[in-house]
């Protein structure tokens, strides 16, 4: 008897699984792996419901015969256990960031003769209906709330890139790469008051109010399921900012850093070039217990913000923060630097885990970008927020394409860097 390997990455079934347990039948023995949590996430595939209950879905199809465990979307470990004959999937894994799955088995499957064989994929309006549900599923509040939380968990490092708009939320969205065989792509969204400000031609100084904030949300919500972590400048007034952790929560956001600075906010990369006020510890503390107080979930993360290296206070003050704002009910801590150097960063990152294992850390590589992803979940970093590089690589293109059109009084000469017109019609799905 055969051995016939197929992997199921679905919460739903629908005919086109049943077609895949169909064709594996014919071949032998039907080994089906279900992804794990951890797997999935890779694929900005998280469920909505637990691992327990997707193997027993797949349990239930008629026709299989083991459900086991796969715990990476690459099929290295399960190949090596189960020695398939063949390995069975639909036929869309032959090109896009999916054929890198499917090169990693052939290339395992090549060294004792074993054979892939690719599925015609079904793809009928039935199918693509259950497939678009299953994903924008994800989208409402209480499944995208509660995913910053579960991926901190399920990954080393937590993937931030910045978004303000429709079209940037997509960039953060599908935005998928395949490199030296590994997928990858982001796990968060990080509304930023730089970028929200830039984008409308403000200065980042608190002055675009939250109204409009959170209509920059919306806009981002409506065309994606990843979770979001919004910046919340210093949170203004305790009485407000209890407001605007409420809205947020209900928004389903799933973190606000608020950072502990009072008076007219300044953006951090000035640093102490202009006049920037830190608030008291004190004070700071009752901004987020008040803030803790208001929340309704156990998801919503409020997270401090320091800005002790920002304003050159010492490391020691920074770190005396940290520890009393995570004792005020702090979920996380951002620590900020404008150097260039990531050595302090690295300093406050070990020295806050001498005493504290557990609380994430988030820090925002803007001016230190020589660090790598990898180097910072050494130091015990937990999220990594790409601040502002979307919109700083979208001006200079749009500056230059403006430029040019200036100066040949036409528009053939900056053609060939556009994206085509039938491209940019189709980028946007209709529902
Ligand atoms: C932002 O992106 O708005 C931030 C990060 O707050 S920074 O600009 O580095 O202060
Ligand atoms: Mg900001």
């Amino acid at each position: 008897m055969k051995t016939v390997y197929t992997c199921f990455t679905t919460d739903y079934i629908h005919e086109g699984h049943l077609n895949i347990i169909n064709e594996c039948k014919k071949l032998g023995k039907v080994i089906v792996g279900v992804l794990s949590d951890e797997a999935m996430v890779r694929y900005n595939r998280m469920s909505s419901i637990s691992y327990e209950e997707r193997m027993q879905l797949v349990r239930n199809i008629e026709g299989v015969d083991e459900v086991v465990v796969q715990d990476d979307v690459m099929y290295d470990k399960v190949i090596d256990k189960y020695h398939p004959d063949y390995v069975v999937h639909g036929d869309n894994w032959l090109e896009g960031p999916m054929k890198a799955i499917r090169d990693n088995v052939e290339k395992l499957l090549s060294v004792y003769g074993g054979e892939i064989i690719d599925v015609p994929y079904t793809y009928n309006e039935n199918v693509k209906r259950i497939d678009t549900r299953i994903k924008e599923k994800m989208g409402m509040p209480e499944y995208r709330r509660k995913r910053l939380r579960q991926i901190i968990n399920l990954r080393p490092i937590v993937k931030t890139i910045e978004v303000h708009s429709g079209l940037t939320g997509l960039i953060a969205e599908k935005t998928i790469v395949e490199h030296n065989g590994e997928i990858d792509q982001f796990d968060a969204m990080w509304i930023s008051s730089l970028c929200d400000s830039t984008a409308k031609g403000k200065p980042d100084i608190e002055l675009v109010d939250m109204t409009s904030r959170f209509r920059t949300i919306d806009d981002v919500m409506e065309v994606t399921t990843k979770p979001i972590i919004f910046d919340g400048d210093t949170g203004g007034k305790i009485e407000h900012f209890v407001y605007t952790v409420r809205t947020l929560e209900r928004m389903g956001v799933s973190a606000v850093i608020v950072e502990d600075k009072v008076g007219l906010k300044k953006n951090s990369l000035f640093g102490t070039e202009v006049s920037q006020t830190q608030d008291s510890i004190e004070h700071f503390c009752e901004k987020i217990k008040a803030a803790k107080d208001v929340q309704l979930t156990d998801e919503f993360m409020i997270i401090a913000r320091i800005e002790s290296l920002i304003l050159e206070q010492g490391m020691d003050d920074a770190l005396e923060r940290a520890h009393a704002f995570v004792g005020a009910g702090a979920d996380g801590i951002m620590i900020h630097s404008r150097k260039k150097d990531p050595a302090e960063i690295l300093e406050f990152c070990d020295k806050f885990r001498e005493k504290n294992k557990e609380t994430p850390i988030v820090v925002v590589p803007s001016s230190f970008n020589s660090i790598t992803e990898a180097e910072l979940a050494e130091h015990g970093v937990n999220i990594v927020i790409y601040a502002n590089q979307l919109t700083r690589s979208a001006f200079p293109a749009m500056e230059q394409t403006a430029k040019d059109i200036l100066k040949y009084h036409r528009a053939q000469e900056v053609d060939d860097r556009l994206m085509p017109i039938k491209e940019i019609i189709s980028l946007i799905e209709e529902l």
